[in-house]
């Protein structure tokens, strides 16, 4: 039984996301923001970094979407859930793409409500602010012309990248672009959003 740490609506969703897709037992613990929940004595025992998501695991807390989603993707596939590649050079071509995601686009994004991380001014806060929009078209420009091979984002077989990226899609409507600038990513989103292990994960943070 796993343990996902999360809030709902955050990157911690991708990891939900995968968990309800494995067909693994779960149970979800919300950290509230609103409570800076995050940063409390109990939940930094959890993870000293102080963000979701946290996988409590027989063996230990794993943090990080990247580790976590390949963790999900193995343990399911030993219980027979396709979640990533078997071959090595296709499933590391996965890692880079979420790689990319946690890497770029989410930290474009987080430029926009985090900027206390890297700034004290006001008037850098609203710099990076300003910046978010053309960061995260940057970001999905190369996504829809270069690495979303389609109809999923590594081909012919859904994998974990998939539940990522409709994560990072859904946050471009707040980060003020719209998807239909990338029809690709749109299509993505939409087909992702129908799937049933998607609706459950998301019923799932709204009733918590
Ligand atoms: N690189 C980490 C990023 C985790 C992260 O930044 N999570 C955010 C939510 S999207 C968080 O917990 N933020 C709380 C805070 O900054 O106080 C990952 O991909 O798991």
């Amino acid at each position: 039984m796993f343990t996902l740490h999360l809030s709902p609506g955050a990157c911690s969703r991708a990891s939900h996301i995968a968990l309800a897709e494995s067909g693994l037992a779960y149970t979800l613990k919300r950290v509230k923001f609103a409570e800076a929940e995050q940063r409390s004595e109990a939940f930094l025992k959890v993870n000293p970094k102080g963000r979701v998501p946290a996988l409590e695991t027989e063996h230990g807390v794993l943090t990080e979407n990247v580790a976590i989603l390949a963790y999900i993707a193995d343990t399911a596939s030993k219980a027979g859930a396709l979640l990533a590649p078997a071959d090595p050079f296709a499933f590391a071509r996965m890692q880079a793409f979420n790689a990319y995601l946690a890497s770029t686009v989410h930290v474009a994004h987080a430029h926009g409500r985090r900027g206390a991380r890297w700034a004290d001014q006001a008037s850098s806060h609203a710099d990076m602010l300003a910046r978010v929009p053309g960061n995260m078209r940057d970001g999905f420009r190369l996504i829809e012309d270069e690495f979303l091979a389609g109809p999923y984002a590594m081909g012919e077989q859904y994998t974990v990248a998939d539940a990522y990226l409709f994560v990072m899609s859904g946050w471009l409507k707040s980060d003020n672009v719209d998807i239909a600038e990338f029809p690709r990513v749109a299509e993505h989103f939409v087909r992702i959003g129908a799937r049933p292990a998607v609706k459950r994960a998301l019923e799932e943070e709204a009733s918590l």
